[in-house]
């Protein structure tokens, strides 16, 4: 039941100059089970193939760490593993909902039917594997109060968690989404080879005043902002 909405104030003002192209990612489908446990050992992930983020905005401050993610899917899940550098790993939110996204936080925000772009699901997820879920609708509204059912979410800490003196190594993430979540925007119980699905990744890093969003595909927006579904990479499904 959705019985609150979250207005977005997104003046999603497109930056003039040449944008990067829109990059494409071909997922495998896993050939071996997966444990969600937030390491990514399983040598599933050994088939797949890296994305690394980049850092539109430059005068964001505070260190570029290293962010890669990896994409696999099976009959019932599309899986991703993101594996995050990180010296200060910081948490403070735990409950579902919460804005996980001012912590140390991953994104992927997916949406299976790219010939629209007005409506996507979003997932953040902070190092402590908190989740915030919500339906993107039409750059309007975030309806956040619809919670997902069936999602698999582990995270591993490399480090320290909230200790700010020490020096931390990273953290990772491995996050299972079920196909019938995406009911009714994709009519089918799991994609097919060669389907293809608009999805973007992004990274929040660090505390404020240092702070840093980071991205598969640049939004290509003037502020620090993931929103923008017209800039969305492209996934294709492979059976192999
Ligand atoms: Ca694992
Ligand atoms: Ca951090």
């Amino acid at each position: 039941m959705i019985d609150a909405i979250l207005t977005l104030s997104l003046l999603a003002q497109q930056r003039p100059d040449p944008l990067p192209a829109i990059p494409r990612l071909e997922v495998r489908r896993a050939a071996n089970p997966l444990s969600i446990d937030g390491k990514l050992n399983d040598s599933a992930w050994a088939q797949a193939e890296a994305v690394t983020f980049q850092f539109p905005w430059p005068n964001q401050t505070g260190a570029k760490q290293k962010t890669t993610v990896r994409l696999l899917w099976d009959d019932k899940y599309l899986y991703l593993g993101y594996d995050c550098e990180d010296a200060d790993i910081t948490a403070q939110y735990t409950h579902r909902d919460d804005p996980t996204y001012k912590d140390d936080a991953v994104e992927a925000f997916i949406n299976p039917a790219p010939a629209q772009t007005d409506v996507y699901l979003g997932f953040e997820m902070n190092a402590r594997a908190v989740m915030y879920d919500y339906v993107y609708l039409a750059g309007k509204f975030l309806f956040k109060r619809l919670d997902l059912d069936g999602l698999q979410l582990a995270t591993h800490i490399d480090g320290t968690l909230n200790a700010r003196g020490d020096k931390d190594k990273g953290w990772s993430l491995e996050v299972a989404i079920p196909f019938a979540e995406f009911e009714p925007l994709f009519r089918a119980a799991r994609p097919r080879e060669g389907d293809q699905w608009a999805i973007n990744l992004n990274r929040w890093d660090g505390t404020e005043p240092d702070r840093r969003l980071s991205q598969w595909s640049d939004s290509g927006l003037v502020a620090a902002n993931p929103h923008n579904p017209r800039r969305f990479g492209t996934m294709v499904f492979r059976e192999r």
